[in-house]
């Protein structure tokens, strides 16, 4: 099985990348932040308490999105891989991560973290917001948040998978798929 982490701050392009991944290695995408918009969409218990955090650039509970991501796992036991796209964005959920692959004899094949300057990710950003209709790309300050909560809760994770000598880190800035390319070097290289 081919195991993927995307990681890098809000704007890094882990959406944009993610998309082109799972064509080309056939994996099933789990992208945190789509489960959460999609609860938030059918008005869930658990969208609405989502909701008000992410509207503030925070991070929602760390047992809300390893539930999220224990139902889906299990859901798609004939997969060939997945793609974890924005999780894990703590510790703690890279820990529980590496607990829910193991119980289905698995693990993390490789993370590939982009890196991307804080100035151009706030310009994606407030581009994307443009139509993107997302509130948390609308207003540069909850942005400035939302990569002040990456620095403090999500770089750490970066960490977790260099001790496992599992980390790859990717310059973010350029042409989609020159990135993409560099992307798919650093999973050939780290999966062999
Ligand atoms: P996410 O949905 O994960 O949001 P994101 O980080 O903003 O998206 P992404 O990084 O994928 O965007 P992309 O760069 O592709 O999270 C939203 C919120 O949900 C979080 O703030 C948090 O509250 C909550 N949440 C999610 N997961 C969680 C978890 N595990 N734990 C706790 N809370 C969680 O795209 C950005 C823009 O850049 C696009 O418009 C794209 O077109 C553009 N772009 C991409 N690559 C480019 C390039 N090379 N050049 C120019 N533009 C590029």
């Amino acid at each position: 099985m081919l195991n993927l982490v995307l990681f890098g701050p809000p704007g890094a392009g882990k959406g944009t990348q993610s998309e082109k991944l799972i064509d080309k290695y056939k994996l099933v995408h789990l992208s945190t932040g789509d489960l959460l918009r999609s609860e938030i969409k059918a008005g869930t218990e658990l969208g609405l308490r989502a909701k008000s955090l992410m509207d503030q650039g925070l991070l929602v509970p760390d047992e809300v999105v390893i539930g999220m991501i224990d139902n889906k796992l299990k859901e798609n036991k004939e997969a060939a891989g997945f793609i974890f796209d924005g999780f894990p964005r703590t510790v703690k959920q890279a820990e529980a991560l590496d607990t829910l692959l193991e119980e289905n004899g698995t693990a993390i094949s490789a993370m590939v973290a982009l890196e991307v300057e804080a100035e151009e990710l706030t310009r994606r950003l407030l581009e994307r917001g443009k139509t993107s209709g997302r509130p948390d790309d609308q207003n540069e300050e909850l942005i400035r948040k939302r990569v002040q909560e990456y620095n403090d809760k999500t770089l750490p994770v970066a960490n977790y998978y260099q001790n496992q000598g599992k980390y790859s880190s990717i310059y973010g800035i350029g042409a989609i798929e020159a990135i993409f390319e560099k992307i798919c070097t650093a999973i050939e290289r780290a999966t062999i």
